[in-house]
């Protein structure tokens, strides 16, 4: 290729990379009135700057080809910063292996621009294989917290298993969303842990963690539901006790599997809980959101529970390269009143969707609870069906 035509391909690419994060994103109406959706996704592998894709030197990459290409961007956990709305994506390479990535936005629905460098996650003694769905919080002891899953071989496989992994919490911290302090992982008495979030205030002078202990990484088996324990130190954070906060049921939507999502909403009538439940079909795992209320005191005590889904994948959302998924571990609630939520879709893109507390606090406990059977889900439809008659006769 002519130094000329390497420019000149060199200037589309980044025009349409400017276009695509400069575009405006638009609700879509008139939603459920619990949350609006939005008509793009937030964050898609293009998002990913020309610069970290593309040797840009003619005379290294004459064919200005990718070098190293990236394959998704989905699963982020998300805070407010110094007036900017900033996502910590599960940035995917074309070579499996995720890292993290701040982007940032003015308004936190659309605009969202990557930072010039991915986040250097420091390793611990034993290098981490793989990192991913990071959960950011501000605890009150000061410092930002990042809890990630951190994925290693597991040694103990026969040889003829290359795919057996073993999934811990790794733990991080930073005052800054740049400099990355590395803790030790969390020792809990689970052989696989993911899905680990700390919660933002001290219990009982300790500091406390949402879990998700399973047996096996992709089996819950015996373990499974999300747990709560308390670790008294976060340097060296170890769980000696977990007990269950919401477990897996069967016939619901969190039959599988289930864990939390991002860390909760304080709010004045409990911590507003968002998490995902799994259910296998025969096309595979299906991951939908679901909302519970947990007592504001005592954060491991649920207070209501919504039957059902909250957000479960719909339209495009449905297809990517994990299909029928939708994953959240990110949201912010604002000064306002407002919540923006972010959830992934399908292990490949990153939307928002948006609501109010006070719109999440009617939804969790003026939802009816799931009646666990038929019959019971008919006769709470009809009640509603009946009083809705009488309703529309006055019209
Ligand atoms: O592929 C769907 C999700 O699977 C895992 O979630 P869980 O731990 O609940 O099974 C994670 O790998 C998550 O990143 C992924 O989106």
């Amino acid at each position: 290729m002519t130094k000329e035509k390497f420019d000149l391909r060199l200037q589309t690419l980044i025009e349409e990379h400017k276009k695509l994060v400069t575009r405006r994103n638009e609700k879509i109406e008139p939603g459920n009135g619990i949350y609006d959706r939005y008509k793009y996704p937030v964050l898609t592998a293009e998002h990913a700057p020309v610069f970290w894709k593309y040797d840009l030197d003619y005379n290294t990459n004459p064919y200005l080809m990718e070098r190293i290409g990236v394959n998704a961007a989905f699963n982020a956990g998300a805070i407010e910063y110094e007036g900017k709305y900033l996502v910590f994506a599960r940035v995917e390479g074309n070579d499996r292996k995720s890292f993290f990535a701040v982007a940032e936005s003015p308004n936190g629905i659309d605009n969202f621009s990557f930072w010039d460098y991915p986040v250097v996650m420091p390793e611990t003694e034993e290098p981490d294989t793989n990192v991913y769905d990071i959960r950011v919080v501000k605890h009150e002891d000061g410092w930002y917290y990042g809890l990630f899953c951190t994925e290693r071989k597991d040694l103990s496989a026969p040889v003829s298993d290359t795919s057996s992994a073993l999934a811990q919490c790794g733990i991080a911290r930073t005052k800054d969303f740049v400099k990355w302090e590395r803790l030790p992982d969390l020792k809990t008495k689970s052989p696989q842990q993911r899905n680990v979030v700390l919660h933002p205030e001290f219990v009982n002078g300790k500091y406390a963690f949402y879990t998700r202990p399973q047996d096996g990484f992709i089996d819950a088996g015996t373990g499974g539901g999300i747990g709560w324990g308390l670790s008294e130190s976060i340097e060296n954070a170890q769980i000696d006790e977990e007990i269950i906060v919401d477990d897996r049921i069967y016939h619901t939507i969190k039959e599988t599997k289930n864990g939390l999502g991002p860390a909760p909403i304080k709010t004045e009538k409990g911590w507003l809980q968002l998490c995902h439940g799994v259910r296998n079909t025969a096309a595979g795992l299906r991951y939908v959101l679901y909302m519970l209320l947990t007592d504001l005191k005592e954060p491991y005590k649920v207070i209501a529970k919504p039957a059902g889904y909250f957000i479960a994948p719909a339209g495009d959302e449905r297809v990517g390269d994990v299909s029928n998924v939708t994953f959240s571990n990110g949201w912010i609630k604002k000064d306002n009143g407002e919540v923006l939520i972010y959830y992934a879709s399908s292990d490949t893109r990153l939307h928002v969707a948006t609501s109010t507390v006070e719109k999440l606090l009617d939804y969790t406990i003026n939802t009816p609870e799931d009646g666990l059977r038929s019959y019971a889900c008919v006769q709470e439809r009809i009640k509603m069906i009946s009083k809705n008659l009488e309703i529309l006769k006055k019209h």
